[in-house]
């Protein structure tokens, strides 16, 4: 087995080893297994017939399926890409003209709230001023979003800053384009949405065209994801239901991409019945850092001490678990860095649980900076609160400080992950949840 990076982006640095393993079946005399013939990293035709060829499971094989809807309330359209931002005084930008990078959502590039509360507290409280709702439907000029020669159009370079979210209305259905876009820089973008799995109905390249692309739609055994890579020059078509009421995050899963901008949120609102509301906060929402604030120079110094190594001492308990956050120094390649890790471990803890159970993490922050923690895939039905991006479902745990995670699992099963959902400290901070039938 062998394996390489697949990367699209032109302009960063990559780890282009090949990494191989070797299973030898006992009984065998093979000496010296063929090395296979690998692709270029940014070979996106082989990437994406590989991506487009998985289907997913039958009723049969997962009793928790509900089928793709075969009505859809809501559609929506959505661009992304890169863009500029204007370089402040007194500050040496390394972006192109001297500026800084940004990256936007239908030309809009998110700001996580001030004002002292995260965006779900604002939902529940119904206080204004923390976030608007008019996040837009589709762009606000249609152009050519897939023609090269956008990305040096210096007319398209600059998106305004703001809090948007788009409503939904409790179990609508809602069909999503994620169409790929040439501003700026030309790349993959891992798209995630908090609190949901979605269906993925075709994938394809160009500029979406819904008279010629509908007719790939797969409503039959379309995957059922949490993420979907959409490709450089491409698009992807998605379908869920929001049947959570809350604030749930959407966004681009490279670390760098999310404070840039390239983020929305969707407000879905709360049901006629008492199970179809969000309950209230936990107690111990109020000891985490409201200030909610966010600088970038937060960013830049965690982004200095990511990507090395650690050391592990899990307390792995079925039923509750005790993170505990804390800066470590490792040596790995001759070359010592300091880290943030969890249970001093890189990577963390495998959280090991059932289909069904209710999942309880004390989170203890002895790591110098604000963290959270996100479950990510986890559908958190009816319990937003410890979904854990920073500043949108919570505000973040200050060091010294804790916070419990609390909810329950429910019509899932497989392996997800945890990882910080703070700055970019889940570079380091994270671990597998593995979750058995019940
Ligand atoms: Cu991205």
């Amino acid at each position: 087995m062998a394996a390489s990076p697949c990367i699209t982006t032109q302009f960063i640095a990559i780890d282009d080893t090949t990494r191989r393993g070797l299973v030898v079946y006992e009984g065998s005399n093979c000496k010296s297994p063929l090395m296979p013939s690998m692709p270029a990293f940014s070979d996106t035709p082989t990437d994406h017939k590989f991506y487009t060829n998985i289907t997913g499971l039958s009723t049969k094989s997962n009793p928790h399926l509900n089928p793709c809807p075969r009505s859809v309330d809501k559609h929506l359209f959505m661009i992304f890409g890169l863009n500029l931002a204007s370089c402040p005084q007194i500050t040496t930008c390394l972006g192109p003209f001297g500026s800084r990078l940004s990256a936007s959502m239908n030309s809009e590039s998110f700001v996580l709230p001030g004002g002292g509360m995260s965006l779900l507290e604002a939902f529940f409280k119904g206080a204004s001023g923390i976030y608007t709702t008019d996040f837009p439907d589709k762009p606000l000029v249609e152009f050519d979003y897939t023609n090269q020669s956008i990305s040096v159009d210096k007319s398209f370079f600059y998106a305004p800053k703001s809090t948007k979210v788009r409503k939904l209305k409790f179990n609508s259905t809602v069909e999503i384009v994620l169409q790929n876009t040439f501003l700026v820089g030309i790349e993959n973008h891992p798209i995630h949405i908090h609190g949901f799995n979605f269906y993925v109905l075709a994938q394809g390249f160009g500029n979406y065209n819904p008279t010629r692309d509908e007719a790939k739609f797969n409503l039959v055994n379309p995957q059922m994801r949490n993420t979907i890579a959409v490709p450089v020059d491409g698009w992807v078509v998605i379908r869920f239901r929001a049947n959570n009421p809350g604030i749930w995050l959407v966004h681009c899963h490279i670390d760098a991409h999310l404070p840039w901008g390239m983020t929305m949120a969707f407000e879905i609102e709360n049901g006629s019945t008492p199970s179809s509301i969000l309950p209230p906060p936990p107690a111990d929402l109020q000891s985490v850092n409201c200030l909610c604030s966010w600088s970038l120079q937060e960013f830049v110094n965690q982004w200095l001490i990511s990507f090395s190594g650690y050391y592990l001492d899990s307390q792995n308990d079925e039923e509750t678990q005790s993170e505990r956050v804390k800066n470590l120094t490792v040596e790995r390649l001759c070359n010592r860095h300091v880290i943030t890790a969890v249970n001093g471990s890189y990577a963390g803890p495998t959280i090991r649980v059932n289909e069904g159970d209710t999942l309880v993490v004390h989170v203890l922050n002895n790591s110098p900076h604000n963290i959270t923690i996100h479950w990510h895939g986890i559908f958190q039905l009816l319990s937003g609160w410890a979904d854990g991006p920073a500043y949108v479902t919570q505000c973040a745990i200050r060091p010294k400080h804790s916070y419990t995670y609390r909810f329950t699992i429910t019509g899932q099963e497989g392996t997800l992950w945890w990882h910080a959902h703070s700055s970019v400290l889940r570079a380091t901070v994270y671990g597998a949840l593995l979750i058995r039938p019940r």
